[in-house]
């Protein structure tokens, strides 16, 4: 069997080979998705992951304190659809690598010029294995696009939020194993400035802190995809709704 050996070498490579995401655009309801990188998009320096959850980088990714100019303009219930892609954002194909299964979750924060740490943030939404496929592979498989509903309650106002991928290919070792530090779940957070518009009452309240909140042990960031499971639970806190 010639083909044995070159089999076994692709597979060892195909890890090395970095296919990572950032985020394209954010558009609201039914609006066309325009090109938000650096406008409304605190655009990080690149497509890479985060590791390293003491990292402020954890939060808004690299360039996470630097303000851009935009402001993704909704009201309170309305439908934001996240973009991401790979590399080349005219490649409808071009988005993320199958092999980065695992969840997309979303939080949002009262508005900062920071970077955005500390006890700040709120879960609004979070899509992890629904039983037959991971999140990031449906986002995949919809051209690269998330839609989440802001809550209805939502109190007017400037707010980040952040989406993040959370790739587990790697995540059968912990982020912190010093035997693997090529292993571990990989973060692909992502901020976009928003101003939300309407008459809500409510105020995001849950004060979560990634960089606190999110432990190398937690059972959403150190799975095992590869074996049988019956569910999995993504980290951070449940989803506020505002109700
Ligand atoms: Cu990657």
């Amino acid at each position: 069997m010639l083909s044995l050996p070159l089999t076994t070498l692709t597979l060892t490579l195909l890890p090395v080979v970095s296919a990572h995401t950032m985020l394209y655009g954010v558009s609201v309801n039914s609006e066309p998705l325009l090109d938000g990188r650096n406008r409304s998009i605190r655009t990080p320096l690149t497509n890479s992951p985060v590791k390293d959850l003491a990292s402020p980088d954890l939060v808004c990714n690299t360039r996470g304190g630097v303000p851009v100019p935009e402001f993704v303009e909704v009201n309170a219930g309305d439908t934001l659809t996240f973009r991401w892609f790979h590399w080349n954002p005219d490649d409808p194909n071009d988005i993320l690598d199958p092999s980065h299964k695992g969840a997309i979750l979303t939080y949002i924060a009262e508005y900062t010029e920071g970077d955005g740490r500390g006890p700040r943030w709120t879960k609004i939404h979070q899509e992890g294995f629904d039983g037959g496929e991971w999140a990031t592979i449906k986002m995949r498989a919809n051209g690269g696009r998330v839609q989440v509903e802001l809550p209805r309650n939502l109190a007017p106002g400037r707010y980040l939020i952040r989406q993040e991928l959370l790739a587990l290919h790697m995540a059968d070792f912990r982020g912190d194993d010093p035997e693997h530090p090529d292993k571990g779940a990989e973060s692909y957070p992502n901020c976009v400035q928003v101003e939300v518009g309407g008459n809500g009452k409510a105020r995001p309240d849950q004060g979560f802190d990634f960089n606190e909140g999110y432990t190398y042990g937690d059972k959403g960031l150190f799975f095992n995809i590869y074996i049988p499971f019956e569910k999995y639970t993504p980290p951070g806190p449940v989803v506020w709704t505002g109700e």
